[in-house]
């Protein structure tokens, strides 16, 4: 009987469920169900649909019962650092806001004052991003201390819908990395961290690794949804489990992991938690089998999702790609990592207004937008290379772009040419290929992540830009 694992992989702009299976030694996927997802304004706040997402959670598990696919576990990943509060009876406690919204604007300053910056970075390896748990918490001590008087658990948006799901609270590593309060060294919240900033201790669950079985279907999901089936956690940081499902097994390459944002690094035994590290914002995530991604984060498709949205979604990625080819020669470049471009009103517009700004032509159509921050994108991966061949002492021959910004054909010739390295591109799917890989090396399926790898690089396929 075949086996099929499922990954629910959840990113900023949409979801999808996942089965996978194994067929001669290849995996084989089959997307059951996919729905949007964004931030949306609640009392001014920028917030997710929780509520929304676990229905079409439940409707994707609905569809495997129909397909007479019922899988043996099931995961899931989202992005990193955003999380909730629950009170004692379990109950959200706020709204539940996303790290795009404005609230954390100073919280650095405020956590400063406590411990600053590079200190920080020693003890925890991880980047310095606005959005980072640390600087959300702070803005909830600030502003809404009775969230924090209340709490009982902190849940990272994967563990809240394995909550859901099973009703256990459990707090998985890779994902509690990103927030900026856990320890390379221990793998474990730093807990002295969390004393001076004042947050309270025990809403802090034990950490669970990647591959860690978590419970059954509740009694009401199952009846819900008509089987039961177990939760097995995944590197459940989306960016965990995509750089799980890098194709190769070698040491010779960068990879970029290439979605809403574009994560693009190296997978290392050990976190770099050094002050020349830190002044180039590198960040050590936790990984799967307790390795680190040492990566970068890059804007990425962010920019060209919200151009393309400001354009009233008139034109798909293909097209968009097509009129930015065209437009190639428009020669304005902008800082792919400006604090601007994290969140602005109108992203064409901060676009242009950086041109403007800067002395530049400013770009007036869809494709000269789209060349602007294509061309932008690839500058900073060639500069984010050089930053990773200076702090590991030696050079790349090739780039993996995994994730569905491996379809974007134009980008990776830019890429190439920009980086002068070889890229292969694909597979699109591989976060949920990631989520599906932990899963199945759980159930035995696979005996080590090197054969995982090997199996991914003979089932999907990778297309090469020299
Ligand atoms: C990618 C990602 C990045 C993280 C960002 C915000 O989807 O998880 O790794 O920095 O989202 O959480």
């Amino acid at each position: 009987m075949t086996k099929y694992y499922l990954a629910v992989d959840i990113g900023a702009s949409s979801g999808r469920l996942i089965l996978g299976h194994l067929e001669n030694g290849k995996m084989v996927l089959e997307e059951v169900h996919r729905f949007e997802n964004g931030m949306v304004k609640k009392d001014g706040e920028l917030c997710w649909e929780f509520d929304r997402l676990f229905v079409e959670i439940k409707d994707g598990l609905k569809k495997c019962k129909e397909l007479g696919k019922i899988p043996v576990s099931m995961g899931v990943d989202t992005w990193g650092v955003d999380y909730v509060l629950l009170d004692e009876a379990g109950q959200v406690l706020g709204n539940t806001v996303g790290y795009r919204d404005h609230r954390t604007e100073g919280m650095d300053e405020e956590v400063y004052k406590i411990i600053p910056q590079e200190k920080l970075y020693e003890r925890t390896g991880i980047q310095k991003e606005i959005f980072n748990t640390i600087y959300q918490l702070m803005a909830v001590k600030k502003k809404h201390p009775e969230y924090l008087e209340k709490a009982d658990t902190l849940l990272h948006v994967p563990d809240y819908f394995h909550y859901l799901l099973t009703g256990k609270k459990t707090c998985e590593y890779t994902e509690a990395t990103t927030g900026q309060l856990v320890s390379p060294l221990t793998k474990d919240w730093d807990y002295e961290l969390i004393d001076m900033l004042g947050y309270p201790r025990k809403m802090f669950q034990k950490l669970i690794m990647p591959g860690t079985p978590i419970g059954h279907l509740t009694k009401e999901v199952q009846e819900e949804v008509g089987f039961d089936l177990e939760v097995v956690a995944p590197a459940t940081h989306d960016t965990g489990s995509a750089v799980l499902a890098v194709p190769a097994n070698d040491d010779d390459f960068i990879y970029i992991s290439s979605g809403t944002w574009s994560l693009m690094g190296l997978e290392r035994k050990e976190a770099d938690c050094s002050l020349k590290s830190c002044g180039m914002n590198l960040t050590n995530e936790g990984g799967y089998g307790g390795r680190f991604r040492y990566l970068k984060n890059i804007m990425g498709l962010w920019m060209i999702q919200s151009v393309r949205h400001e354009f009233q979604d008139k034109y798909g990625f293909g097209e968009i790609c097509q009129m930015a080819e065209e437009a190639k020669d428009f020669p304005s470049r902008v800082d792919a990592n400006a604090q601007c471009f994290l969140s602005p009103e109108n992203m064409t517009k901060e676009i242009q207004d950086y041109c403007r700004r800067t002395g530049q032509q400013v770009p007036e159509t869809l494709g000269q937008i789209a060349t602007v921050i294509y061309t932008s994108l690839a500058e900073c991966y060639a500069r984010t290379a050089k930053s990773l061949e200076e702090m590991t002492g030696r050079t790349y021959s090739r780039i993996h772009i995994v994730g569905g910004g491996a379809n974007a054909g134009y980008l990776n010739e830019l890429t190439a040419k920009a980086t002068g390295k070889e890229v292969h591109a694909g597979p699109t799917e591989a976060t949920a290929i990631g989520n599906i890989t932990a899963q199945m090396l759980e159930a035995g399926e696979f005996r080590s992540v090197e054969e995982a790898r090997t199996a991914i690089h003979q089932s999907f396929d990778i297309k090469i830009y020299k």
